[in-house]
């Protein structure tokens, strides 16, 4: 692990490593974007209010009439599709989990200043849509297409690139039978701040790739170099890239804190005698094969429920006999691939992909 070069003292700069306290512009970020709230995790399907949330811009404001979805570029068929027209499509429900590639990154030490997330940048959603590869199968994709690019509705600035949020998917990523345009979620039609009316949906990814707001997908022949795709979401170990890009999600595994917090620290209180743990595993490479929960160092497996569905979080449980005392608790999971969660973050410059095991302080009285 390489040491970053820390400033101290100058006015931020996004993305910059810091010690120190919590800047006015992670205020500002962590105030518009919220968490899930870490108890949400007991309920299978997260309301859509509690649900976390990441703009990176403005909401726009669209208007379900005279919103059209262009699929162009390098196709023989180009199509405009209004809201009604992918409504008449075939539908599919699932439940997938969404997960922001930043979530556990104020945790680092030290700190990338971006959305200061600690643990609930997550949820799980009922999405319903319709399939894309039938769509792209319909505009009929050159020969010489390589990737697709969806842009949103929203436009700003970051790292000095004015432009459209997009995010890209090669050809194969982009006909997987998982990924969808949605238009509801939890069986409502989505909430402006979750991409009203259409958004992508990219199963197994992290939650950049679900572009809110789709107003056009492009086929293009060369590799897209907007800012989203080739200088954002990526793991570096410094400001100079490359690196590799960011896309499926890692392992992880959270659990309901239990007993009652402290208000201001949220320390968890606990009455002794055996208290039920659980919480969700889930993971973007695979099935969640194991869940493991950690008392002052000691790890036991846990129960796994039956998985929600092949994208989905898979809830598990064990009961802990508590003990007066102070402990702490911990949980990791381990999917097919043979992946299991770090008890340690390797540290990464833009705070990517951190899923290091969870850590809960209890006090049992
Ligand atoms: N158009 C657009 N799409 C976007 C974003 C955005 O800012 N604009 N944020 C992305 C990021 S980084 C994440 S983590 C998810 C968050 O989705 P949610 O707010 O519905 O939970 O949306 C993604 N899609
Ligand atoms: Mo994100």
């Amino acid at each position: 692990m390489s040491t970053p070069h820390i400033e101290r003292g100058v006015a931020a700069t996004p993305g910059q490593p810091t010690q120190d306290a919590l800047t006015h512009e992670e205020l500002q970020l962590a105030g518009r974007n919220h968490s899930m709230p870490i108890e949400a995790l007991q309920e299978d399907i997260t309301p859509a209010g509690l649900h976390y949330l990441l703009v990176h811009f403005d909401v726009p404001f669209l208007s379900a009439e005279s919103w059209r979805l262009r699929l162009g570029g390098a196709v023989s068929n180009p199509l405009e599709l209004s809201l009604e027209d992918l409504k008449a499509r075939p539908a599919v429900t699932m439940p997938v989990t969404l997960e922001c590639a930043g979530n556990g990154r104020a945790l680092l030490q030290p700190r990338p200043l971006s959305q200061p997330w600690t643990l609930g940048a997550v949820g799980t959603a009922e999405w319903t849509g319709t399939p894309l590869a039938p769509l792209l199968e319909e505009a009929g994709l050159a020969s010489d297409a390589v990737e697709l690019v969806f842009t949103g509705a929203d436009r700003g600035i970051q790292g000095g690139a004015e432009e459209q949020y997009a995010r890209s998917l090669t050809v194969a990523e982009a006909r997987h039978p998982e990924v969808m345009l949605v238009y509801a979620m939890n069986g409502q039609p989505l909430p402006p701040q979750h991409g009203f009316p259409v958004r992508l949906l990219v199963p197994g990814w992290y939650g950049m790739a679900s572009v809110k707001w789709l107003t056009s997908i492009e086929a293009v022949t060369s590799r897209f170099m907007g800012y989203q795709q080739a200088v954002a979401y990526h793991y570096l170990q410094g400001p100079d890239g490359p690196g590799l890009p960011v896309s499926h999600i890692r392992v992880r595994s959270l659990m309901v804190p239990p007993g009652i917090p402290d208000f201001f620290t949220r320390r968890r209180v606990v009455d002794a005698g055996p208290v039920m743990i659980r919480g969700k595993a889930w993971s973007g490479h695979g099935e969640i094969e194991r869940v493991e929960v950690g008392i002052d160092g000691e790890w036991m497996p846990a129960h796994l429920d039956d998985p929600l569905g092949d994208f989905a979080w898979r809830s598990w449980s064990m009961v802990w006999v508590a003990r007066p005392g102070e402990h702490v608790l911990r949980c990791r999971a381990m999917d097919s691939s043979g992946a299991l969660q770090p008890r340690e973050q390797v540290w990464n410059y833009q705070g990517m992909g951190n899923n290091m095991a969870q850590r809960v302080e209890v006090t049992v009285r």
